[in-house]
């Protein structure tokens, strides 16, 4: 009996190739890293995967354009938001980069840096300033508007363990060890619910509650970088989960530049919806040790590298544990 034809949508042929593409993109920008874990330099490990990643970007078969970046034109002389990647022998795509997510991780050898990357159809992806993002994220199978952004910490601790069943001391947030949540943190603990904290990495962090049975978290608070938001925005767009965030602009400076940006509300409560409107795919490659994914390995004439790709249309999700062992390829002389 002749096997059946594997058919794919035409429409949908190219982006489904591109997976793999995005899993080569994070894995070099990973390794190039990954190299410099340990020595203190945070520009350097930065600027590493930076050019990495920009390098591979170009090679791919799309009309890209950097959405979420290293920052804006006259800060960023790589990768920055507005700039074209790509060979445009593609469809136009958005881009979102966070090259390395934990610089500071990789540079002190702490656990949980990653490279990580996301691609959707043009004009879908949120064009969010590097500036500052109240987030709110609970994983899949809770009905809609269990947390609000906008309630207070306790009350949305108390609805979180209702809807699961659980008393609140049953239920783990994720926090950024920042000052700044200090009320935040004492709220959560008030009503007897555990609070893990992060030093950095809250692309991670926001994955993490799509898994709670593994991780161990239950829901995500807290203030991070808009541009991780987005990423993990993307991410939850493939797996599913409930995320809440605004943008916090609270200087005229920072709203004339979200406005440039086409942003009107400068209040506006953001869905997973609306920070990525379209279809969409996200890919990160570990660099250090991490929860989510394992670092970079350098053995004797191989390179190993973990990485998880995710693609929306199908909610698929691979794990890629890949030998390398052409290492020209990662130009790391
Ligand atoms: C978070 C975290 C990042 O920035 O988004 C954080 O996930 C927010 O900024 O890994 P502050 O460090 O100023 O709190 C990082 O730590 C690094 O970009």
């Amino acid at each position: 009996m002749p096997l059946p034809l594997i058919t794919v949508q035409s429409d949908l042929a190219l982006e489904r190739v591109l997976t793999l593409e995005l899993v080569r993109v994070t894995e070099r920008a990973a390794v190039s890293a990954a190299r410099m874990t340990g020595r203190g330099n945070e520009k350097a490990v930065d600027q590493a995967a930076v050019d990495a990643m920009r390098r591979e970007l170009n090679k791919l078969p799309i009309d890209g354009t950097v959405v979420i970046g290293e920052g804006e034109r006259d800060e960023a002389p790589m990768l920055f938001i507005g700039e074209t990647v790509g060979n445009k022998h593609g469809p136009k795509v958005d881009i979102a980069v966070d090259p390395l997510e934990g610089a500071t991780l990789c540079a002190k050898n702490m656990p949980g840096a990653i490279a990580t990357m996301a691609m959707a159809e043009g004009g879908t992806l949120l064009n969010a300033p590097d500036v500052y993002m109240e987030k709110i994220a609970i994983g899949p199978g809770y009905p809609k508007g269990v947390v609000d952004l906008d309630a207070p910490a306790e009350d949305n601790i108390r609805r979180l363990a209702q809807a699961k069943g659980v008393q609140p001391a049953e239920i783990t947030a994720l926090v950024l060890d920042r000052p700044r949540h200090a009320d935040l943190i004492a709220a959560v603990r008030k009503v007897g619910a555990a609070v893990r904290l992060i030093t950095d990495g809250d692309v991670a962090g926001v994955i993490y509650i799509a898994d709670a049975t593994n991780t161990g978290v239950d829901i995500y608070m807290g203030v991070g970088g808009a541009p991780e938001g987005v990423l993990a925005a993307a991410a939850l767009r493939c797996i599913g989960g409930q995320m809440q965030c605004r943008l916090v602009l609270d200087t005229e400076e920072k709203r004339t530049r979200a406005a440039k940006m086409g942003i009107r509300d400068p209040r506006k409560k953001y869905e997973i919806a609306d920070l990525v409107k379209g279809d969409c795919l996200f890919a990160a490659t570990g660099v250090t040790d991490g929860a989510l994914l394992d670092g970079v390995k350098f053995r004797k004439d191989m390179i190993e590298t973990e990485t998880v790709v995710m693609r929306s249309i199908t909610g698929t999700v691979r794990w890629i544990r890949a030998e390398h062992r052409q290492l020209a390829k990662f130009h790391l002389d």
